[in-house]
């Protein structure tokens, strides 16, 4: 009987791309939820150099960081793969799936945080990053294709957690209007039963986000923008 068991937090996104993962592949785990401002010995143990989740542990090795622990989930279960087998295909959807991580959730999460002038420099340049997603997903329904594959579970982050932040605090960075594909896209995936199942509520996320880890200005800043925009609507 195989062990495996995922330290992670319902609001993380990267802790639910390996969820995503694990179930679009029918395994069986135990979730561990961590407490992030209060993390434990084991999360500690085994991730001591990030110490941060999402952490698989399968039958007692740790496998750390999420977009790796994907590849692993991928090759060590066959069935319904993430990534495409042609060499080409994969090199491509890890070309895609980085570019995602490295520069679309930075440039993104600044947008949140911004205000005035900045807030709209910050757009710009998302909007640079967005085309080019815009563009790729040309001619397909999910970047992976008819299905969903590595590079959608890794933009996650971009089909719920940045619409539903976008959303709460009155932003405008990615609209339908804007990115008709890429909204039809985030759309798709949101609709599919086993990424419905893998995330946490709209309302908790906005309420509760960025979870305890983050400094306490932060939170009281998202807060306060809140409030803001709910008294400007
Ligand atoms: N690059 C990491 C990022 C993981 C990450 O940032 N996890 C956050 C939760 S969303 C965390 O555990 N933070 C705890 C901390 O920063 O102390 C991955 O892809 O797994």
């Amino acid at each position: 009987m195989e062990e495996v068991k995922l330290f992670g937090h319902p609001l993380s996104p990267f802790s639910c791309r390996v969820e995503i993962a694990l179930k679009l592949k029918g395994i069986q785990y135990d979730f561990l939820l961590e407490d992030l401002s209060n993390k434990s010995p084991l999360l500690l143990q085994y991730n001591p150099v990030y110490k941060k989740v999402p952490v698989l542990l399968h039958n007692g090795k740790p496998i750390l960081e999420s977009v790796l622990i994907l590849e692993y989930i991928d090759e060590t279960w066959k069935t319904n793969p993430i990534l495409p087998d042609d060499p080409y295909e994969k090199a491509m959807a890890r070309f895609w799936a980085k570019f995602v991580e490295e520069k679309c959730l930075a440039a993104l999460s600044k947008t949140i945080w911004s205000t005035g002038e900045q807030y709209e420099k910050d757009k710009a340049e998302a909007g640079e990053l967005l085309k080019l997603l815009e563009n790729e997903l040309k001619g397909k329904k999910f970047f992976g294709g008819d299905r969903i594959g590595l590079v959608d579970i890794v933009a996650n982050f971009i089909a719920f957690w940045f619409r539903a932040l976008q959303e709460a605090v009155g932003l405008d960075v990615l609209t339908k209007d804007n990115f008709p594909k890429l909204w039809e896209w985030a759309e798709d995936y949101m609709n599919c039963s086993v990424i419905k199942e893998s995330l946490p509520p709209k309302d908790k996320l906005v309420a509760d986000f960025p979870p305890p880890y983050m400094g306490e200005h932060l939170v009281a800043y998202f807060k306060s923008r809140l409030a803001s925009s709910a008294t400007t609507k």
